[in-house]
């Protein structure tokens, strides 16, 4: 299904849309009287996220006041366009110009020159801010100086179009309101392919909701967005029928909306629940849902084959042609396969990137008939997706990805089941917890990384923008650096629309409050490979040394504030955070709530205890108990999560504190 219903998130984009239309080569504003500072005293580095290669502090911030000028080459595309007017607006400017070179140059009292790394301008203005020699700058790359003075200047200077879009990004998080950072940047992703698999079992994403991520993943640099939602019948199970109209019309604007946004939209069809190998009619239903789906603009393709069963054929002619059903067997037929539509598809359609592949052994190291079927006759060019070892994987290492690469013959694609949770162990779990347990060093082994993520899809947001920013800068990663950068995106950039440059404190600390309560990352078994509410379980510690010392005024007052903060935290996040997101997480939030109330009156129960006065300590406990028993009775969202029950929070941590409070003496 491409699209079902229309959400919240469908309002974002039309009014961002609608913001980015008005800002467009805004009218002048009349010359203000006043001359502006030049420049801004420094103010420390900036946070931007995904973190950047290099970053160094060049001079003073640059003041943005009056009037601002653009000057682009051809390279930079209108949104990156659109997006630099945008965030000149919001950090103060009272109007934009956008002009390439040569036009003649108005009186702007700022000029922002965004082109080539090689046009000689640009290189001029980067060698005067330090950055001599155009260093070798891959793909997606850019270099962005900027310092205040007598003269203020700010030069980005790209790869290509996407390294020009990333760095107005950069820029996006170095404007504050009337300044931007006087820093220099060089920068370029460490994986060239980043970004989402919508891969889950359960109710796909809405229209809207893709629409919305597809923004989301410009705004964190990642450029793949993988189209493979299990529960789509005309992606699995109906494989060979064309999709409806209507939703080819989505199709459109899906990868209108994923090139404004430099995302490769990359259309999966999975026909390994039924496919007859050696059926040339099924060969050609294949290619026309590939054709169809080009002919709409689409130019990158995968062919998943996970979960299916490769011990039975589906037709009698495999047999004839493969021998008896066996993993090897199935190994050649799906070679043969794929290599066919690398070649009579993807090498006939210039500009379609090489083909995606999910094998039937997706999950582990261990070489077998199968992989060595894949590995010696499969395409080079063929991409090859791996989950790391284990469908969700306790961490995952460069060791192991080497050893993949060993047994498949090349370098492998990440499909990181983080943070699905379709299956029954995430029964009751939303995951908002860090991107972590990825190993630094894991770029040199694969070509890319995606992320599985929830149908709960703004949620989703708090994971993914690790993943991104792992993907971008793994050396550098820091999972609680990201975690809270995620906090920080939800709590700012495109809160109710208004993309704003400032993230809201109070929300920010609000969600990471929450966060802490959904931190747990289940294995398939149900068991943690990330701990339940880390911060909570750290502060119940201290509050139970605190009692012990005898110091239990001091420990409850400590307790009960961050307990208050729990119960405070959903009208906050309701508040302050994008309402998608604090829809995908109602239940959670519902939740939350009443686990706080329960936590306070377990305070106030520990309170009356060392006050001894035990009539109002059982009147607490009492309380504390009734609210747990209502939180208890919150279900997770029907038709959202796959499978549901009861809607956990700091569950192992909170619950059992109020549970054994009664017995703290
Ligand atoms: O992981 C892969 C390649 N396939 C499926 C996913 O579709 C599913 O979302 C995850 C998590 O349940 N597990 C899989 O095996």
């Amino acid at each position: 299904m491409l699209g079902r219903k229309v959400r919240w998130s469908a309002l974002v984009v039309a009014l961002t849309s609608a913001m980015l239309a008005g800002c467009t080569n805004t009218p002048q504003a009349p010359p203000t009287t006043e001359p502006p500072p030049q420049s801004l005293p420094a103010t420390g580095l900036p946070q931007v996220t995904p973190q950047p290669q290099e970053m160094k502090r060049l001079g003073d911030d640059i003041p943005v006041r009056g009037t601002v000028e653009v000057v682009v080459d051809p390279l930079v595309d209108q949104p990156t366009r659109d997006l630099a007017v945008q965030v000149l607006t919001l950090a103060g400017a009272s109007g934009v110009t956008v002009r390439e070179p040569g036009a003649p140059a108005d009186d702007s009292v700022l000029s922002i020159r965004i082109g080539d790394r090689n046009s000689p301008s640009v290189v001029k203005g980067l060698q005067e801010l330090g950055y001599a020699a155009p260093a070798p700058l891959p793909p997606e790359g850019y270099v962005l100086a900027g310092r205040g003075g007598n003269r203020p200047i700010l030069f980005i200077g790209a790869s290509d179009a996407a390294g020009a879009y990333y760095g107005v990004q950069t820029l996006r998080q170095i404007a504050s309101p009337g300044r931007i950072s006087g820093v220099g940047i060089v920068d370029h992703p460490s994986m060239p392919l980043r970004g989402t698999v919508e891969g889950f079992y359960g109710p796909p994403w809405t229209h809207a909701e893709r629409m919305d991520q597809l923004a989301f993943y410009g705004d964190v640099k990642m450029n793949t967005y993988i189209y493979a939602p299990k529960d789509d019948p005309y992606h699995r199970e109906k494989w060979r029928e064309p999709y409806p109209a209507d939703e080819l019309a989505q199709v459109q604007e899906l990868i209108r909306q994923a090139q404004a946004h430099h995302v490769k939209f990359t259309f999966a069809l999975s026909p390994g629940t039924s496919i007859c190998y050696s059926d040339d009619a099924d060969f050609r239903a294949l290619l026309a849902k590939l054709q169809a789906v080009y002919d709409e603009g689409v130019r990158d393709f995968s062919v998943p084959l996970d979960d299916i069963t490769y011990t039975r054929w589906n037709c009698p002619g495999d047999q004839a042609k493969y021998g008896q059903p066996s993993e090897g067997a199935a190994g050649k037929a799906q070679v043969d396969l794929l290599n066919r539509v690398q070649r009579e598809f993807v090498d006939a359609h210039p500009g379609v990137a090489p083909l995606q592949f999910v094998p039937t052994e997706y999950s582990d190291v261990e070489d077998s008939a199968y992989k060595t079927a894949i590995r010696s006759a499969l395409d080079p060019r063929v991409l090859v997706m791996w989950t790391g070892d284990g469908v969700i994987p306790r961490q995952i290492t460069v060791s192991d990805a080497r050893q993949a690469e060993k047994v498949w013959g090349r370098k492998l694609f990440l499909w990181d089941n983080y943070p699905v949770n379709d299956f029954d162990g995430s029964v009751g779990r939303v995951l908002l917890g860090p991107y972590d347990k990825r190993e630094p060093g894991l770029s040199g082994q694969l070509v890319g990384g995606v992320s599985n993520p929830m149908n709960l899809a703004a949620a989703s947001k708090v994971v993914v923008l690790g993943a991104a920013d792992f993907a971008w800068n793994d050396a550098a990663f820091d999972p609680q650096r990201a975690w809270r950068a995620a906090a920080e995106y939800l709590a700012g950039k495109r809160a109710a629309g208004q993309a704003g440059l400032v993230a809201d404190p109070a929300t920010v600390d609000a969600l990471m409050v929450f966060f802490d309560l959904e931190h747990m990352a289940p294995l398939p078994s149900g068991r943690p490979w990330l701990p339940q509410a880390p911060e909570l379980a750290r502060r119940i510690e201290e509050f139970r040394a605190g009692w012990e010392r005898g110091d239990r005024a001091g420990a409850v007052r400590e307790l009960r504030g961050y307990a208050q903060a729990i119960a405070d935290a959903p009208e906050q996040i309701g508040k302050g955070a994008p309402a998608d997101f604090a829809g995908d997480v109602k239940q959670w939030l519902t939740a939350t709530e009443l686990w706080g109330d329960a936590l306070v009156a377990t305070m106030d129960g520990l309170q009356a205890r060392a006050d001894g006065d035990e009539g109002r300590t059982f009147e607490h406990f009492t309380a504390a108990r009734q609210f747990a028993d209502r939180a208890k009775q919150i279900r997770t969202p029907p038709g959202e999560v796959r499978p549901q029950g009861q809607a956990l929070v700091g569950d192992g941590v909170l619950d059992e504190f109020v549970e054994q409070a009664p017995g703290i003496r």
